[in-house]
């Protein structure tokens, strides 16, 4: 059995078969609401309840949903692999832990979170935000859902940076390769030596950076690879 460590990258389609959309395939999220008012700080600025409305519904979605044969085989992995396993989300749902992942890094936040905007306190988000809720610091009406919009840092990425150049294998599942930094992680972790290896729906934007690919619903091609790499 290998001992390597190994680093995963999730997008949207691991939790597309739990019932969450994507962003952007056919009657994604993007499809139904412009990136520009709803996951930048400008569109929040514009109209907060707009955006605190896109959130409180998709934290209610999220909340009913349930890991589904990808986000647990990975759990799977991670409890059984003599080696490192991290998983670096850019999902905002909860279904990695859900299905007893533990080691999690969400480089675009959380649902569960909330983060006001003026003093950058962070506590457990309740199940609907509105405009004029107080930071429980400082007192501002400046709180926000604490998830990462275009233009904003993402989360630990000077961890990430270190895990990746450390990597031995690299894999992403179910992501798009269209958002930066997360598309570039895979020549990061190539750089370092690592075997990188993408399973998606379909090929990603940068499907030629990979050395290895397979195609098919990540409830089918998560689990088969998780059984492979266990058996290595
Ligand atoms: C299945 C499946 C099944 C379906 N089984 N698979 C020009 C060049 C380069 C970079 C930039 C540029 N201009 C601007 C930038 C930077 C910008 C960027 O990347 N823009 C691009 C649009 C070009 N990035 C940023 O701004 C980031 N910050 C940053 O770079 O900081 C540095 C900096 C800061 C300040 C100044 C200057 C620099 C921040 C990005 C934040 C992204 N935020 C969102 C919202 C998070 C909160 C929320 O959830 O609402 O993150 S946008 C959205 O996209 C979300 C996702 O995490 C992210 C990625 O989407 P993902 O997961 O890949 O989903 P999809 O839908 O795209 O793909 C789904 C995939 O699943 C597909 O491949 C399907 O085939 C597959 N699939 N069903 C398996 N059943």
């Amino acid at each position: 059995m290998s001992k390597d460590k190994i680093v995963i990258l999730t997008g949207a389609g691991i939790s597309a078969e739990s019932g969450l959309g994507t962003f952007r395939d056919e009657g994604g999220l993007w499809a139904q609401h412009r990136i520009e008012d709803v996951a930048t700080p400008e569109g929040f600025h514009r109209d907060p309840d707009l955006v605190h409305g896109f959130y409180n519904a998709r934290r209610a979605h999220a909340a009913k949903a349930s890991p589904n044969a990808a986000h647990t085989a990975l759990a799977q992995l991670e409890a059984e692999h003599p080696g490192n396993v991290l998983i670096v989300t850019q999902n905002v749902d909860a279904l990695h832990e859900k299905a007893g992942s533990k080691n999690v890094l969400h480089m675009h936040g959380t649902l569960a979170g909330a983060l006001c905007g003026r003093c950058d306190h962070r506590w457990p988000a309740p199940p609907e935000m509105h405009k004029d809720d107080l930071c429980p610091a400082c007192g501002s009406a400046a709180t926000r859902p604490d998830v990462v919009w275009f233009g904003e840092m993402p989360y630990h990425m000077d961890d990430i940076w270190t895990h990746l150049a450390q990597a031995d294998t690299f894999v992403a599942i179910g992501t798009s390769g269209e958002v930066y930094p997360a598309a570039a992680f895979v020549q990061e972790a190539a750089m370092g030596g690592a075997h990188t290896i993408e399973l998606n729906l379909e090929p990603s934007t940068r499907v030629s950076d990979f050395a290895e690919t397979c195609f098919g619903p990540a409830t089918r091609i998560v689990p088969d690879w998780v059984t492979q790499e266990l058996s290595r």
